[in-house]
Parts: structure tokens; sequence; C-alpha cells
């Protein structure tokens, strides 16, 4: 899978470089581009951003400048991700359904955000678009948003994570699922006690102990 982020913040896709996802792109099972939409500016203070038609607070980014930014990257089999408040809600189904996509431009806006025709004319062109906010609260700009949905469906992609089992079983997996809480050594600390159950090796009242758990663990996040 192909990753490409369009940001006037290249320096936040540095963490990138770690970790599970670090790994993965050395195995080269994702590949991953950074791209500074100033270098597309197309005057020569690099202005990315203008007033507002109909006028209001904030600025709103160019159409000119994404649209070369975007041309540079897209492709018949890329999936145009614009990232905004507005969007669509991410949640697990989402990363399940991205994560078969072979690439994913991830816009990054800031300010009051993309000006709207960039949507329209990528839609009208037969691209698959979507707007995607990843929660019900406002952040400065779209970099950490993408930072976050590019991890999560990046570890849905085979042999990117050391144990494939562990993203059969976890929370979310299934719509409500809230996996069990987890223990290991010492059996005692600070003078709390593993749950007895767990150190009888009783796999089927172990099973019984771990979905009540998890389902109690559900309710208390309601
Ligand atoms: Cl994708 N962008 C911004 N700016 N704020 C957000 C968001 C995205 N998702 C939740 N809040």
């Amino acid at each position: 899978m192909k990753l490409d982020f369009i940001s006037i913040f290249p320096e936040f896709f540095e963490p990138l470089k770690l970790s599970l996802i670090g790994k993965a792109r050395d195995k080269s099972i994702i590949e991953i581009g950074v791209h500074d939409l100033r270098d597309q500016a197309i005057n020569v203070h690099r202005q990315v951003d203008d007033t507002p038609y109909g006028g209001g607070a904030g600025m709103v980014m160019m159409p000119e400048v994404w649209g070369k930014a975007i041309d540079k990257v897209i492709t018949q089999e890329s999936e145009l991700i614009i990232l905004t408040p507005a969007g669509q809600l991410f949640n697990q189904r989402m990363a399940e359904e991205l994560s078969n996509s072979a690439h994913l431009i991830f816009a990054c806006g800031r300010y009051e955000g993309i000006d709207d025709r960039v949507r329209q004319y990528y839609l009208n062109e037969g691209f698959k678009v979507r707007e995607v906010s990843i929660g019900d609260y406002v952040l400065n700009g779209g970099e950490v948003a993408a930072i976050v949905i590019a991890e999560a469906v990046s570890r849905l992609i085979p042999g990117v994570l050391g144990n494939p089992e562990s993203i059969v079983d976890e929370s979310h997996s299934e719509d409500g699922y809230i996996e069990y809480p987890a223990f290991t050594k010492p059996a005692e600390w600070r003078g709390i006690k593993v749950p007895e159950v767990l150190l009888s090796g009783n796999h089927a009242e172990i099973a019984k102990w771990r979905k009540s758990a998890g389902e109690s663990r559900a309710n208390h996040n309601q």
C-alpha cells in the first residue's frame, strides 16, 4: 500500500519512521510519501490560503495549490481523503475498508479548510473521495488525524503486525466489542491481586470471566 501525505508541515510525519510502521516501510509492505503543499504555491509569497468568499473569520486554502499537489500523486487506483472535523467519523470499519485500498492520499487542511471545489473536482473526475473526521472535537489541522488513520489502517495490512492473531479479538474488531482487562506478573501488586480465575488454568472459566469483564468494561464506557 502507498500512503501520500500533503501538508504545509511535512515534519509532522517524522513519527511514521518509528516502530511497526517504520519496520513495514523497511520491508516495503507500505510506501510513504510526504509532500510540502507550499512547493506547489503559485505566487512569489508562496501563499496557500486566502480570505473566504462571503466573509467571515479565518482563511481558506486555495484550490489551485491543492489541485497541483494532488495531481502530482493521484492515479486511477487512488482514494483521496480530505481531513476535516466536518467529515464522516472514522472508526474501525472504515479502517478495514481503507486497508483494502492500494493508494491513500491524505489532504491535510488547516485554517477554515480547503476550498470545497477541490473535493467536487476529484469526485466529478471519478476518483474515490471522502471527507473524514477522527472525532467530535477540533484540531488545528488534519495532520494528527491523518497519522491516526494511517496507523489504524496500516496495522491491518498483512505483515505489518508481528502477531496477526492480535487483530482478531481486540477492542472494536466487532461493533461494540471491548476487550477484557489484561494482567501480567506479579500475581499481587501494591496489595491488588490478579483475579483468581486467571491463575486457575481452567480455560472455560477464564473465557467466561473475560467475556463478562469485557462487557462490564464496555458498559462503563457508555
Ligand atoms: Cl480530520 N481535522 C481537524 N482540523 N480537526 C479534527 C479532525 C480533523 N477530526 C477531528 N477534529
